[in-house]
């Protein structure tokens, strides 16, 4: 675990509901002396896990507000500290008043996810469920809700442990080799080491697979709807997004800036970008708007490229990635064509809406990935890099062993490797990334 931070000897106090005027708003406060200046407060004897309806006193004994009191007694509370709530009116000044109060007594102010952070120290949570708590709060998909659960009960953290164990069961055959250099190793031993790499290898590729698809919808993701004019791009995000946010026109050239919204499929967050028409034109205003279709198509994980079906022939601009994009032949109702899917492609009507459904079904699988590596967590960057390094340092063990480069070099992939898995617990990890992490998060959480 990273010791890095000793364990506090102060108590910090923050509201942790929502800014702003409401019934209710909740204090915390978290720390050695949280019980002592609750009772304090309250002018009443609190005991743990009893909520009382008491009044709350500042530093001169008048009161400030009535509310519910309840303490929970270390260790069994969030942070694993000593830890009061205060349930007040939702009054900001009654929630100044009454944090200056707990100030007086000795309390500070709280830094964003500094209870959070408390948690993690107190190891009632792993680093990737903290993260879970903040993505959860953060999360704009009833899916991404259900999957920022799942992580913060552990379950990311338990297939990440799974995969820990397997690699440390091999380390330590490595090791008590390497304790007798007296012993060679013989073929079928380094033979089994292999074996046992490579099971943990094609273990880390699905965690991976599943991680990655755990950030997309995390994140979301930028999705570009380009092609030449008139096509039915504009059609095409205003089915979308079920409404009329772009200007659709019989005119080519009709839009000219981007116009983007963001939907949500299969529970991820997508922003969607319409585009200009792509074609060659002295119009100053179009040039600047084609300029423009192009540093969307740069920056999007995914481009729709759209053409006209009575319009044959048309090919993929060379600056259109085809490993990043999906054709898509719009107005198959003019030919009477019968909607089509292929692996990269689709044909349908924008118009009589057939063919969307697989196109929206492409489009999802394009984003996260197979139906197999249906994602169950959420995830973030920094763990997916996590794993990708881990991934690495195992296959260059099993490299080195096929190689019969030696076992010590096999033994310090495979510290590497457990280093790297680690860090997206918290059981390795700098000063610097926990204060990365934690301040991202609210204050009073
Ligand atoms: N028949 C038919 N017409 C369509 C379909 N989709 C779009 N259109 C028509 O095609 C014309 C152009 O549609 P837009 O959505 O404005 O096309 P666009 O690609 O955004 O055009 P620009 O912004 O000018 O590049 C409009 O008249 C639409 O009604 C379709 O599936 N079938
Ligand atoms: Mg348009």
């Amino acid at each position: 675990m990273a010791n890095v931070i000793p364990t506090s000897s102060d108590s910090i106090c923050a509201v942790a509901t929502a800014p702003g005027r409401g019934a209710l708003a909740v204090i915390r406060l978290s720390g050695p002396d949280a019980h002592t200046i609750a009772e304090q407060v309250t002018h009443r004897k609190l005991a743990a896990r009893q909520a009382i309806l008491t009044g709350f006193y500042d530093a001169g004994g008048e009161r400030i507000d009535q509310g519910i009191a309840l303490y929970f007694q270390a260790p069994a509370s969030f942070s694993g500290e000593e830890l009061v709530e205060f349930h007040t009116h939702g009054s900001p000044v009654v929630c100044d008043l009454l944090l200056d109060t707990l100030c007086a007594h000795g309390a500070r102010l709280a830094e964003p996810g500094e209870f959070s952070l408390r948690a993690f120290m107190n190891r009632k949570i792993d680093l990737a469920q903290a993260e879970a708590i903040a993505d959860l709060i953060s999360s704009s998909t009833e899916q991404c809700v259900r999957l920022a659960n799942r992580s913060l009960q552990g379950l990311f953290s338990a297939r990440v442990q799974d995969v820990l164990e397997q690699l440390v069961a091999v380390r330590t055959g490595i090791e008590a080799y390497l304790d007798f250099p007296d012993e060679d190793l013989d073929v079928q031993q380094a033979q089994h080491f292999c074996e046992q790499l490579e099971q943990l290898g094609a273990d880390i590729a699905t965690l991976l697979e599943q991680a990655q698809a755990g950030e997309r919808l995390h994140a979301g993701a930028t999705l570009a709807i380009a092609g030449p004019p008139n096509v039915g791009k504009s059609s095409l995000i205003n089915a979308l997004a079920q409404s009329d946010i772009a200007i659709v026109t019989a005119a080519p050239g009709t839009t000219r800036d981007p116009v983007a919204t963001d939907i949500e499929i299969a529970g991820m967050p997508v922003h969607v970008v319409d585009t200009a028409g792509v074609r060659e034109t002295e119009d100053v205003i179009e040039r600047e708007g084609i300029e423009r279709t192009r540093r969307t198509l740069a920056q999007a994980d995914l481009v729709v490229w759209m053409d006209d079906v009575t319009q044959p022939g048309q090919v993929l601009p060379k600056e259109v990635d085809a490993a990043r994009s999906i054709r898509v032949h719009n107005k198959i109702d003019l030919t009477g064509q019968a909607p089509e899917a292929l692996e990269d492609e689709v044909y349908l009507s924008v118009k009589t809406a057939s063919g969307l459904p697989a196109l929206i079904e492409l489009i999802r699988a394009r984003l996260l990935g197979s139906e197999q590596a249906s994602t169950p967590f959420l995830a973030r960057r920094r763990h997916r890099l996590a794993l990708q390094r881990t991934q690495e340092h195992v296959q260059a063990a099993v490299q080195g062993l096929r190689e019969a480069r030696g076992l010590e070099l096999a033994g310090e992939d495979l510290r590497l490797a457990q280093h790297a898995l680690g860090e997206i617990t918290g059981e390795f990890g700098s000063e610097d990334l926990l204060g990365r992490i934690f301040s991202e998060f609210c204050i009073g959480k």
